[in-house]
């Protein structure tokens, strides 16, 4: 095949089934090297070749309609087909597509953004966020915090703080700072990381890390108490901030205790440790806040955020620097040699204003808060009677369930029988993109699904559950 035939003009994308679909497969795997993907076994079967989408759903070049639990990758929160959004980037592509914000020049799509969610982030104790950072992504938004607690600190004269502390299986990106402050082993064994001074303690997971018998609330303050240990032992002069997902996305869904940010808080407060809260996942109504800080009552100083923030519809990503930090920054800093080609870009800023605009206009995050977050909860614990599912979660709209061997003793499956790629071989073929990490299900919707359709979501979470089963027993796995 031809590759010219296969760059479609507008019109003929929804046409893209009637592609050939194997041709579109081989010419991927000859030029596309995908992230995170094993490509010999990606070249063996195929990639899925998705087509397009709407509101929750996309479609493949087979014609399969799929209800994507996973918002694309956790950031498609307007869900798919918004005019307003592709109106927004045209407008501005026509108006001024680009220009850089280095040499004091500025651009009103930016300038109005970093307004908007200056006024939509909450002051806590005190604290606001009057300024923005922007960047393309999470992970450039990271490497930025690096640079900018390092550069606080040497600022305040105090240049030996310089490590940061993080947690295990935290994703933070995959840039070298990225990856290093995050948590995933697979990805510190590629390439020699974490970089120096970048240092985790253990996360706040009950299911895994509690002791038997202990409450949530114990596990919590126990699980803080990892902070404070960590800051004895690296010296607490010497360690420059605390990094962590309000709620690990990537890792699991891993809802901490209620008990666990308060102590986090008072920890850092007595060490006078800058606060990192990242918020690439958590923020713009996933948890039912503009920024979920708020719904656990923390005070960061520092937010990272990027996802939700355009729905995904175009990069764009930054940083909220509170005023501790800000104060510091620019008053006594001079220039921050650091910045990005696309800083604030003003196409990407357009859209995010115009994806603003609508989630207020439509009122998602008081949706997610009140009405479809507490519906989601109560169907979804529903789910504990399955015999496979050892606990079933919700904070806002994530959600994530562990597939057991024994509810009882909450016996796990061997890791080499892949139960939960199995499972998630199931949601394909029913219809449903739900993510798998290792035997945890999760999912985190687009924030525009009904009540109905959180119905229809959940009768095919059970039909993929009920066929996963269905396997474990014919396999001799199950009683
Ligand atoms: N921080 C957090 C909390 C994230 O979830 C990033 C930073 C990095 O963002 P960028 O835009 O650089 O990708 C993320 C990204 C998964 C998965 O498998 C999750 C992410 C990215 C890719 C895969 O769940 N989160």
């Amino acid at each position: 095949m031809n590759p010219s035939t296969l760059i479609a003009p507008p019109a003929l994308v929804r046409r893209a089934e009637q592609q050939d679909t194997q041709a579109i497969q081989a010419l991927d795997s000859a030029h596309f090297i995908h992230p995170f993907t094993d490509h010999a076994g990606l070249a063996s079967r195929g990639a899925r070749v998705i087509t397009h989408a709407d509101n929750i759903y996309v479609w493949d070049s087979e014609g399969a309609k799929i209800l994507d639990a996973m918002s694309g990758l956790w950031c498609v929160n307007a869900g798919y087909g918004r005019k307003e959004l592709a109106d927004a980037a045209y407008q501005q592509m026509m108006t001024l597509p680009f220009y850089n914000s280095f040499f004091n020049t500025t651009n009103v799509p930016a300038v109005q953004l970093a307004t908007k969610l200056a006024s939509l982030a909450p002051t806590v104790g005190g604290r606001s966020f009057q300024h923005v950072f922007f960047s393309s992504s999470g992970s450039e938004s990271n490497d930025t915090n690096v640079r900018m607690v390092r550069r606080y600190w040497d600022l305040l004269g105090q240049p030996q703080r310089k490590v940061i502390i993080s947690r295990n299986n935290a994703y933070h990106g995959s840039t070298m700072a990225g990856a290093s402050l995050g948590g995933m082993s697979g990805m510190h064994a590629q390439g020699d990381l974490p970089i120096p001074n970048i240092t985790h303690i253990e996360q706040p997971h009950h299911w895994e890390n509690g002791l038997p018998g202990e409450s949530q609330a114990d596990f919590g303050r126990r699980a803080a108490g990892w902070l404070e240990a960590k800051i004895l032992e690296v010296g607490a002069h010497k360690v420059a901030a605390f990094i962590a997902e309000p709620v690990q996305g990537a890792g699991g869904v891993i809802i901490p205790p209620e008990t666990y940010w308060p102590e986090i808080q008072r920890i850092v407060d007595q060490y006078g440790i800058l606060l990192i809260s990242d918020e690439v996942i958590c923020a713009f109504g996933r948890l039912g806040h503009w920024f979920a800080y708020e719904k656990f009552g923390y005070r960061p100083d520092l937010v990272t955020f990027a996802k939700g923030v355009t729905s995904g519809y175009i990069p764009l990503g930054g940083v909220m620097v509170g005023d501790r930090v800000a104060k510091v920054l620019i008053e006594k800093g001079g220039e921050f040699n650091h910045g990005y080609t696309y800083s604030g870009h003003p196409v990407a800023c357009a859209v995010a204003l115009a994806n603003l605009e609508l989630m207020e206009r439509e009122g998602l995050v008081d949706r997610v808060k009140n009405d479809t977050g507490p519906y989601l909860a109560q169907r979804f614990a529903e789910l504990k009677d399955h015999p496979l599912v050892g606990d079933a979660e919700t904070c806002g709209f994530v959600a994530g369930l562990v597939l057991v061997k024994n509810k009882t003793t909450r016996q796990m499956f061997d890791a080499d029988l892949g139960v939960g790629m199995i499972c998630r071989g199931h949601c394909f073929k029913n219809g449903l993109i739900m993510r798998a990490v290792g035997d945890r299900m999760i999912i985190a919707p687009p924030l525009v699904m009904t009540r109905a359709q959180i119905d229809e979501m959940m009768v095919l979470i059970r039909r993929c559950l009920d066929a996963t089963l269905d396997d474990l027993r014919a396999a001799g796995q199950l009683a």
